[in-house]
């Protein structure tokens, strides 16, 4: 009888290049030594910790996909796929951390950007000695990012950028940010402000109860001058942001799988060694059914991950795809959070145990880059030819 194999059930392993597995292996080893050490911490007390972005640089996790002229490893989107799924395994926070940086900072830089913003600011964000954030969503405008109210008007030599941004990831910390507004033809544009200008600041926002370890601010433009040179030459409209969130969603598929896989272990090992009504808890058939589901769910995402991965590395697979995969990883990925929360018992409450914090992390990696409802009418349109969320 041919072996199975109860963490790989279809062999993904044997799926991959060697280059790829070792990547994986780079982004499992740094998040077993580095990251895993400092995530209880992190999450108790809402402590972001920003040298782990030069860490992440230094192993060449930041922006993986850039070609090596700008700094970048050059590698394909399933690595970068596999460096989110390691990395989430530990926590939703420090894959967020990565894949706004990768993302949503670089990428709109090296895809949509002149040469000399390449030039000035791929090397420190791939290296991680820059960090970045990427301002989208407005505190009246998240899902309809296209009714946003920051402007951007036009005066000698540059713009004057007027609005604000809400939820936005590393911003407090940040020294570069990727902001979107509409110039006075109502333009999506994008520019790239920095650290210290007059009139930016980025608060940050406290009691978040999920994605503790990762910073959360508001980004606040009263005025801000920024040079013609600072806007990004390249895209308008929604498609520049899109762009980058393709980017970002495809990596969360992978990553909040890796998150489940976390929680489907720790449940594993946690009923065989628990026992009640003395005999293991792993014996009860509804203990195995739940087992089973999480094991099917996770081995059938990371296929479609996997094929989405190669799909984007040959050409430009229809958008559709991702949100598929980023709607179906996360509402799979919470589900099995729970179950494995429950099968904890009163343990599964502790923070002792990852699954409570993945569990709640989790609802934040459903919500944002695109609710699991906004996907599921994305898809919808995509079905029927009828746009469910306009007029
Ligand atoms: P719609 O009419 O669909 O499109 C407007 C223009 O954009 C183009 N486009 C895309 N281009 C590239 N990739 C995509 N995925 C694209 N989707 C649309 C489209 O072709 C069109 O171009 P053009 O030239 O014809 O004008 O626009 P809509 O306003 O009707 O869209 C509605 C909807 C629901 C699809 C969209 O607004 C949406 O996706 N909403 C969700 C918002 C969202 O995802 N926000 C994310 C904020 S960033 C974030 O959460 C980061 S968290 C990261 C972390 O911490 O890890
Ligand atoms: P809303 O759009 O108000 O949605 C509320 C509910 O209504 C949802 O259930 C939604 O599915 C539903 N809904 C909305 N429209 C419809 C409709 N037409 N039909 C049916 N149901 C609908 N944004 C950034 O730009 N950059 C970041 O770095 C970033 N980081 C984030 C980090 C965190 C921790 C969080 C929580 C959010 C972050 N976001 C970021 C924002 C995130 O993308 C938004 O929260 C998300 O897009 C949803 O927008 P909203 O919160 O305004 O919810």
């Amino acid at each position: 009888k041919a072996y199975y194999d109860w963490q790989d059930p279809f062999n993904l392993d044997a799926q991959l290049s060697e280059e790829e597995r070792m990547v994986r292996d780079t982004a499992r080893a740094y998040g077993e030594d580095k990251l895993l050490p400092r995530v209880q911490e992190a999450f108790r007390h809402e402590k972001t910790d920003p040298s782990i972005f030069a860490e992440m640089g230094a192993l060449g996790l930041l922006g993986p996909t850039v070609p090596e002229e700008y700094g970048g490893a050059g590698l394909n989107y399933v690595s970068y796929g596999l460096i989110a799924r390691e990395i989430e395994r530990i926590d939703s926070g420090y894959r967020s951390m990565m894949s706004v940086q990768s993302s949503l900072v670089i990428v709109p830089i090296h895809t949509f950007g002149s040469e000399d913003q390449k030039q000035k600011y791929l090397p420190g964000l791939i290296a991680g000695t820059k960090i970045g954030c990427f301002g989208l969503t407005e505190p009246d405008h998240g899902s309809d990012p296209g009714s946003m109210a920051s402007r951007a008007r036009k005066v000698d030599g540059g713009y004057l950028l007027n609005g604000s941004k809400t939820w936005i990831s590393n911003s407090p910390i940040a020294d570069v940010f990727v902001v979107w507004a509409k110039t006075e033809d109502g333009l999506i544009r994008g520019f790239i402000l920095e650290k210290g200008w007059k009139g930016l600041s980025a608060p940050a926002i406290h009691g978040k109860v999920g994605l503790r370890a990762s910073i959360t601010g508001q980004i606040v433009m009263d005025d801000v001058f920024v040079p013609e040179e600072n806007m990004l030459p390249h895209v308008t409209g929604l498609k520049g942001p899109f762009t980058c969130l393709n980017s970002a969603r495809f990596g969360i598929a992978w990553g909040a799988l890796g998150a489940a896989e976390s929680c489907y272990e720790t449940a594993r090992s946690y009923v065989i060694d628990r026992k009640q009504f003395g005999r293991p808890l792993a014996a009860n058939q509804l203990i195995q059914k739940k087992l089973a589901d999480m094991a099917t769910e996770i081995a059938l995402g990371l296929q479609g991950c996997l094929r989405l991965g190669r799909m984007k590395d040959e050409g430009s697979p229809p958008v559709e795809l991702t949100s598929i995969l980023k709607r179906n990883s996360c509402g799979k990925a919470l589900e099995i959070a729970r179950n494995a929360r429950d099968m904890l018992g009163g343990n599964g409450i502790s923070d002792e145990f990852p699954v409570a914090r993945h569990l709640v992390n989790l609802e934040v990696v459903n919500t944002y880059e695109g609710t699991h409802d906004i996907h599921a009418l994305i898809l919808g349109r995509a079905i029927t030819g009828i746009a469910a969320f306009s007029n």
